[in-house]
């Protein structure tokens, strides 16, 4: 049982401190470790907004290298974000794991599909959101020069740049973008004909390529754009971005 309630509630947050006190028996709070600004985390920031969930949580600043820690490294040794503390201790990374448990503890607005065949559609989109998109933009991004040395991958061990791989990034990022358009010229939503997680995921990257690009990549491809507008029109969005 999740101890926490939506925020649409109107006594929630009353019962949210209750069920937080009740639950800290070994002095440990359920909390989400998140940094708004970097598309993991704020993938499951979308979804747990989209859940009307209200999460405890510690910002660590990964631009400024705040999880680079041993306080951190205690947490989760590959210090990457997000990470979702339950109660009793337990740390869950990767986004989508983390997706998956709040899922199960909240089916209502079901973001993760109904039964196998919405499930599997949903998870095909989102690894090849992940594969070809975010690993495309994390190529060109931190194989760049002010990405700054020994942080082409994240974690703890020191990985240099291959310069050659910015510009292989940028080619995987651009095809990424058609793809999408492409998939959006006949049909509504990603991958099946409801807004789901794979929907949050490749807003998410497709809206960080283009900060990192630095161009307007939503403009000349109006499937992805209209799509884009309604998504980020949607108001779990807009509360977390404020
Ligand atoms: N597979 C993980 C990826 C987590 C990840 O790489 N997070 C990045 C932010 S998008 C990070 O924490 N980077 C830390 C760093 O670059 O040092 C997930 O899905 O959550």
């Amino acid at each position: 049982m999740i101890r926490y309630v939506s925020t649409r509630t109107l006594f929630g947050f009353e019962l949210l401190l209750i069920k937080l006190a009740l639950s800290n028996k070994k002095g440990k709070w359920m909390k989400l470790y998140y940094f708004p600004g970097s598309p993991s985390p704020r993938k499951v920031g979308i979804f747990i907004s989209e859940k009307g969930l209200e999460i405890p949580s510690v910002t660590l600043n990964l631009r400024e290298g705040e999880h680079l820690t041993e306080e951190f490294a205690a947490i989760h040794p590959g210090l990457t974000l997000p990470v979702l503390e339950l109660d009793d201790g337990t740390c869950i990374t990767e986004s989508l794991a983390i997706a998956h448990y709040l899922e199960q503890e909240n089916p209502s607005l079901n973001l993760l599909g109904t039964d196998a065949k919405e499930q599997a559609l949903i998870l095909m989109w989102h690894d090849i959101a992940t594969f070809e998109g975010y690993l495309g933009i994390q190529e060109y991004l931190r194989n760049s020069p002010e990405f700054g040395e020994g942080r082409a991958l994240p974690g703890p061990m020191p990985i240099e740049q291959i310069s050659a791989l910015v510009e292989r990034g940028e080619k995987r990022t651009i095809a990424f973008f058609d793809k999408v358009d492409k998939r959006l010229s006949n049909n509504t939503y990603l991958a099946i004909e409801r807004y789901t997680y794979a929907d949050i995921v490749t807003y998410v990257y497709l809206e960080f390529a283009q900060r990192v690009i630095g161009k307007d990549l939503f403009q000349d491809r109006k499937h992805l754009a209209s799509w884009a507008a309604s998504i980020s029109a949607r108001p779990a969005i807009k509360a977390i971005d404020g």
